[in-house]
């Protein structure tokens, strides 16, 4: 089953997902430490993407979909899959349910999308702190923007098929650890 990690960028969807997969024996695919691994290689792809990252702006949907619809082939359908940064457009999204369709075996649905909220002077404040190559002020400013452009709507799309999850993610890592596996958990089967 997979868990959709959606939010703004600095809302803490990877800490969440990193925490909750190695406690849980979970696979934890983030879409952007991927793009980072392949930057470092200088493969092809982390070429390409290079350059949308550095500026803040999503690397092309033909590129991403491609890129996690390998990973999920590789899926067995027991596994619980937090996917970290995917989808974050429409057509990610609907590249996503059109995969999902096609697999053998049918169990391997989106369980929720839990979606990740803090206010736009915290996120800022984090990606500053945590200071990576991509969290300088004008590229911050520029990925807020894309993400309430071309992301933001995906919190409609997850609500109106019911799956949408609001956590509220201006909290201590911990608090907010504890309501993510208790929503998930909610979801499983036990
Ligand atoms: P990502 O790597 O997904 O990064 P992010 O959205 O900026 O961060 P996240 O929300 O995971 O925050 P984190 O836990 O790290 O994307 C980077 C780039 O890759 C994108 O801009 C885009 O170019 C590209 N990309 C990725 N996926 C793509 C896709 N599907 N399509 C197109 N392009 C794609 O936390 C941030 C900081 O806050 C950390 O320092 C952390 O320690 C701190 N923090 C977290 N939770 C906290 C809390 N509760 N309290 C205090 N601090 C906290």
């Amino acid at each position: 089953m997979i868990f959709i990690f959606l939010g703004a960028p600095g809302a803490g969807k990877g800490t969440q997902a990193d925490m909750a997969a190695s406690s849980q024996g979970w696979i934890h695919l983030s879409t952007g430490d991927v793009l980072r691994e392949e930057v470092a290689k200088e493969s092809d792809l982390g070429q390409a993407a290079n350059e949308y990252m550095s500026r803040g702006d999503l690397v092309p949907d033909r590129l991403m979909v491609d890129m996690v619809a390998g990973r999920l082939a590789e899926l067995n359908v027991d596994d619980v899959l937090l996917l970290d940064g995917f989808p974050r457009s429409r057509p990610q999204a609907e590249a996503l349910a059109e995969a999902l369709k096609t697999r053998a075996g049918g169990s391997g649905g989106v369980g929720s999308a839990l979606y990740f909220r803090a206010p736009e002077s915290v996120l800022t404040a984090r990606l500053l702190g945590r200071g990576r190559k991509d969290d300088r002020e004008d590229v911050i400013q520029n990925r807020l923007r894309v993400y309430s452009e071309t992301t933001e709507p995906l919190v409609a799309y997850y609500r109106e098929q019911g799956l949408l999850v609001e956590i509220d993610a201006d909290r201590t890592v911990e608090e907010i650890q504890a309501d993510v596996l208790d929503r998930i958990g909610a979801v499983l089967p036990h």
